[in-house]
């Protein structure tokens, strides 16, 4: 991890004092903050019911639903959802989307910010003690109303973020301004600061993939992944190490720790034509945070930031993590006369190792 030097915030400061710092520079500021220190308010009281595991009852079992796009809900999703919604309410959030919600649900009339949430991402991996967490983004609420502050592009976000709760639970979140993290003190119940400005290594050897989707990969991706699998004797000339949480969140945060890229491609399963991450609630943040680390974020044909929604629960392909890995997955993907059984392209690719 490298961290820009930067006097004005301290090591283990409070969230509340970076908030108040950030909004105090423009008056328009504060319904930002305020949806953070929300945000991370729902975490501490999420964090601290994962933290009891099975002493509170089976928090993984499914509860009959499915949820807008199809997934199982289990009992910890609703409750995440719940203090999520709960500690919204209390800011100027005019509109709220969630994986959890079939609709967009009006908070208050009257607020000028929209904030889409996976209020608990992995939760498949609950009962297995593996970290989940939250992702969020913030949009200025549109005059237009509820379906045009989240249907536009990415990069009009005020803040997106998530938080990880794992052996420690962690905050990560951007404001547009570089990326901040911060950890739970468990002591107090409050977030202090480790760094800001965080950077995601540019070059890595590390990837995440499913790599049980092999067969139903498209050319670009299995001929990638081919092409690290094949280490030190393949066209890469080096070996490569794979990791798969199966926990978006998580993998983020190995990836902002340590450098790395992430795949979750489009395949050819029916209902995975454009991949299975959400765009509102996990690509968008993901990939404004990624962006303002120095990596990069490509549903493999466009820049994530650069794509609108066009329904809320909608999905994408997502590639993203150091900038230089996912600026060469991007360049297989381009490659229209890929075809692996031609040794010629195979060599060329071998000239441009990163
Ligand atoms: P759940 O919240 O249903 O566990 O889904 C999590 C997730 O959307 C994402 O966090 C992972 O990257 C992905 O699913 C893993 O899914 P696969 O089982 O397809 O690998």
């Amino acid at each position: 991890m490298s961290i820009d030097a930067q006097v004005r915030h301290t090591e283990g400061e409070s969230l509340e004092s970076y908030l108040n710092f950030w909004s105090a520079a423009d008056k328009g500021r504060g319904s930002v903050a305020a949806v953070i220190a929300a945000l991370a308010e729902a975490g501490a009281a999420i964090a601290a019911v994962i933290a009891s595991g099975p002493l509170l009852g089976a928090m993984g079992a499914e509860i009959g639903q499915a949820n807008a796009d199809g997934d199982k809900q289990r009992k910890l999703d609703i409750l995440a959802d719940e203090a999520v919604v709960s500690a919204l309410r209390r800011t100027s959030t005019a509109y709220y989307a969630s994986e959890e919600e079939e609709a967009i649900v009006t908070l208050n009339a009257d607020g000028d910010l929209a904030v889409a949430v996976d209020p608990l991402d992995g939760s498949s991996n609950i009962e297995a003690n593996i970290s989940v967490g939250t992702i969020f983004s913030v949009f200025p609420a549109s005059p237009a109303g509820a379906t045009a502050s989240f249907f536009r592009p990415g990069e009009e976000q005020s803040a997106g973020g998530y938080i990880v709760y794992g052996p420690h639970t962690s905050f990560l979140f951007t404001l547009g301004e570089g990326v901040a993290y911060f950890v739970l003190d468990p002591a107090t119940r409050t977030f202090r600061l480790i760094s800001h400005g965080l950077k995601i290594a540019p070059s890595t050897r590390e990837y995440a993939i499913n790599a049980s989707n092999y067969r139903h990969w498209l050319e670009p991706i299995r001929t990638f992944i081919d092409d690290c699998v094949e280490g030190s004797e393949g066209p890469r000339g080096k070996d490569f190490n794979m990791r798969w949480v199966a926990s978006l969140v998580a993998e983020t945060h190995r990836i902002f720790m340590r450098g790395g890229v992430f795949l979750y491609p489009a395949d050819q399963r029916a209902g995975y034509e454009q991949g299975r991450l959400r765009l509102l609630y996990e690509a968008n943040p993901i990939a404004f945070l990624v962006e303002q680390a120095g990596g990069a974020a490509t549903d493999g044909a466009e820049r994530v930031l650069g794509k609108s929604a066009a329904s809320l629960h909608q999905r994408t392909p997502l590639v993203f993590g150091s900038a230089e890995k996912v600026a060469r997955i991007a360049s297989y993907y381009n490659d229209s006369t890929f075809n692996r059984s031609r040794p010629p392209l195979f060599g060329e690719r071998g000239l441009f190792r990163s």
